[in-house]
């Protein structure tokens, strides 16, 4: 179906991150491991405590700032490129999939690269990684706070339109590196699956979104999402960026054929269930 260029929508969470070396929010050595995300990712508890707030996402964004995609992001970049119909929809506020050379990205919960004024709402993109004050302030006076979606806030209007319009009409989705435990992108997949999409779940670990998958591809992102695009002949070493593999001469070998239980994969090494 990737070959005939189907329409494909892919979402992705923080696992795609986590072979960059950026925690994930769940399990072990996540960001909430011993931290009560409503303590720190809601707009009650910036009121109550903006530094504290800020001292978490200015560490988030030295973190991402240190970070490199790595060949899932850049696998991702390829099949962009390389499909008529595709979008990338991501929970993640890091910006790795643009660094590695998506240009469509739908960020649903934001960004941690946008700051926005807290007396008038207005957005601006800043990179720096050392604030001149703490927290930050906008020319106008008011506080700036981090311009990602928080528990309980309405995620970009937007954004979520867009996701919803790629769920309804793809004919593909690829969930990869996400828990499917926030709504309501998790809840994406679903209105595809209603209309007769083929679900393609990449993880490690079963998640709620596994016993309704058409197909899961058990295993880290960064060696699957590859497989995927070189299966189509998109290379994905960030060598050759986004290139045809024939045309970059990569020397990574092209998926070897295993076929899968529902005969619409083949890729080696990699238990998919259906
Ligand atoms: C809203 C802030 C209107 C930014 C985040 C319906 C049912 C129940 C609850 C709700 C509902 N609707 C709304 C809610 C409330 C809430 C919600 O969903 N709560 C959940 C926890 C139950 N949703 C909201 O509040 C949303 N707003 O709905 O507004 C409204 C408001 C109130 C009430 C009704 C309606 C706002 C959601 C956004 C919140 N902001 N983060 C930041 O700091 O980054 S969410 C946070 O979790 C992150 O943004 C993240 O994106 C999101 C999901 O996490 P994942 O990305 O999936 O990461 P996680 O660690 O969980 O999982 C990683 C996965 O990767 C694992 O499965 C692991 O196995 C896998 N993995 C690990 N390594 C690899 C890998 N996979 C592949 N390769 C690897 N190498």
């Amino acid at each position: 179906m990737l070959r005939d260029g189907a329409p494909t929508l892919v979402l992705t969470g923080a696992g795609v991150s986590a072979e960059s070396g950026l925690a994930t929010f769940r399990g072990s050595g996540g960001l909430w491991e011993g931290r009560d995300p409503m303590d720190i990712a809601t707009p009650e508890a910036f009121t109550r405590d903006p530094v504290d707030v800020w001292r978490f996402y200015a560490w988030r964004r030295r973190q991402a700032a240190a970070a490199r995609p790595n060949p899932g992001h850049v696998a991702l970049a390829g099949l962009e490129a390389a499909l008529p119909q595709f979008v990338l929809a991501t929970q993640n506020v890091d910006g790795l999939h643009q660094r590695a050379g998506s240009r469509r990205v739908v960020e649903l919960h934001g960004s941690l690269w946008t700051l926005r004024c807290t007396r008038d709402g207005r957005s601006s993109t800043d990179t720096s990684l050392d604030f001149p004050e703490f927290p930050p302030r906008c020319s106008c006076g008011a506080m700036l706070r981090p311009g990602v979606v928080w528990f309980g806030e309405m995620l970009p209007e937007e954004a979520m339109a867009r996701a919803e319009r790629a769920a309804r009409t793809a004919r593909v989705v690829i969930v990869a590196g996400t828990s499917s435990l926030v709504f309501p992108a998790a809840g994406l997949p679903a209105i595809a699956r209603d209309g007769g999409a083929w679900i393609v779940e990449v993880n490690p670990e079963v998640t709620p979104l596994s016993p309704s998958a058409s197909e899961r591809l058990v295993g880290p992102s960064g060696t699957i999402l590859p497989l995927l695009a070189a299966a189509l002949g998109v290379a994905s070493s960030p060598s050759c960026g986004t290139r045809r593999a024939r045309s970059c001469g990569s020397t990574r070998a092209p998926a070897r054929a295993a076929t899968c239980s529902s005969g619409r994969w083949s890729i080696s090494g990699f238990r998919c269930r259906s």
